[in-house]
């Protein structure tokens, strides 16, 4: 009898969910550095590049989708969030990522940004704080710094900042992260433990635009940045994490400030969704009524 052929899959490594394109971004801007990190957390997390999805608004940093081997979307400036949510909730079997920058995530997408963590959607949302707007040329975001001079400020800006990692923790994220560029493997420790998480995932990175924001940059973050793990920081614990999230430019802490197991998320919640996917499940109307409806929508 012939000898049954098996072929076992080989684990996914990083390289593997590396994109066909180069990204164009700057040669030293700190997004490299999160691709990199979210190709190993994807490679760790062990599933096939068809079983992710990244979805990005419009900046340098959401040029990401187009530079990660997954299925991907590019959306529209500020709305990343509700595409994902929508996808999320069509085939909630899919890893689904969402990637953009503090301009797309906490100005102009500010609002779904409350809401998408309010509804404790499961996604895994990475922002590359760059505290500029760095694709049009250098102008404040919500994230820069009172006084800090751009093209748009040449006097300093006279804008008090957000605090993005406070925001997510009276919004209702129930996985609250910060990440450092220059810090690939802790800040992938981060993203796969966002994956992990069954809700609202929220890791805000540190990721310096080398060309416009001369302020932030590499060297500022490595004298500030103190790991919470080694703070003896208890990530179960909410007030602490505000306590954290309020301390000043003269330390920052990374890592996770808070997570929250207790709450469902959206999907497991919504009726519809518990006989499965909704990509997966009989759509109830007859081809014709199919049809009718792509005629006249599209
Ligand atoms: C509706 C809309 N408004 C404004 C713009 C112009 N625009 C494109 S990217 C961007 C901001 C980019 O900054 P950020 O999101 O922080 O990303 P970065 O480029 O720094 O990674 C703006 C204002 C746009 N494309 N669409
Ligand atoms: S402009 Fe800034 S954010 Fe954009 S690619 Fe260059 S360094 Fe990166």
């Amino acid at each position: 009898m012939a000898k049954k052929e098996e072929t076992i899959k080989a684990a996914p490594t990083a390289k593997d969910f590396r994109g066909d394109v180069a990204p164009d971004w700057c040669a030293g801007c700190g997004d490299f550095g999160v691709l990199r990190s979210l190709e190993m957390a994807c490679a760790k997390f062990g599933r096939e590049n068809h079983e992710y999805l990244t979805i990005s608004g419009i900046g340098c940093s959401s040029n990401t989708p187009g530079y990660i081997s997954t299925y991907g979307m590019h959306t529209l400036h500020g709305r990343s969030l509700a595409v994902a949510t929508g996808a999320k909730l069509g085939n909630h079997d899919l890893t689904v990522i969402v990637t953009g920058g503090d301009g797309d995530g906490f100005g102009i997408g500010g609002n779904h940004f409350m809401h998408t963590m309010r509804r404790n959607v499961d996604l895994l949302y990475i922002v590359m704080d760059n505290q500029i707007y760095g694709l049009t040329i250098g102008q404040i975001s919500p994230t820069s710094v009172m006084g800090m001079k751009t093209k748009s400020t040449p006097f300093g800006s006279v804008e008090a900042p957000i605090n993005p990692i406070a925001l997510a923790l009276i919004s209702g994220a129930t996985y609250v992260a910060r990440g450092f560029s220059g810090d690939t493997r802790h800040l992938a420790e981060l993203m796969y433990k966002g994956m992990e998480h069954k809700g609202f995932a929220f890791v805000d990175v540190y990721s310096p635009c080398i060309t416009f924001n001369k302020d932030n940059t590499f060297a500022f973050f490595k004298q500030r940045i103190k790991k919470l793990e080694e703070l003896g920081h208890d990530s179960s614990d909410f007030k602490a994490a505000i306590d954290q999230a309020m301390k000043g430019d003269d330390e920052i802490p990374i890592g996770l400030f808070y997570q929250d197991t207790s709450r469902s998320s959206l999907d497991e919640l919504e009726p519809v969704l518990h006989e499965g996917p909704l990509a997966h499940q009989e759509l109830g109307i007859t081809k014709e009524q199919g049809d009718y409806i792509i005629r006249t929508m599209m």
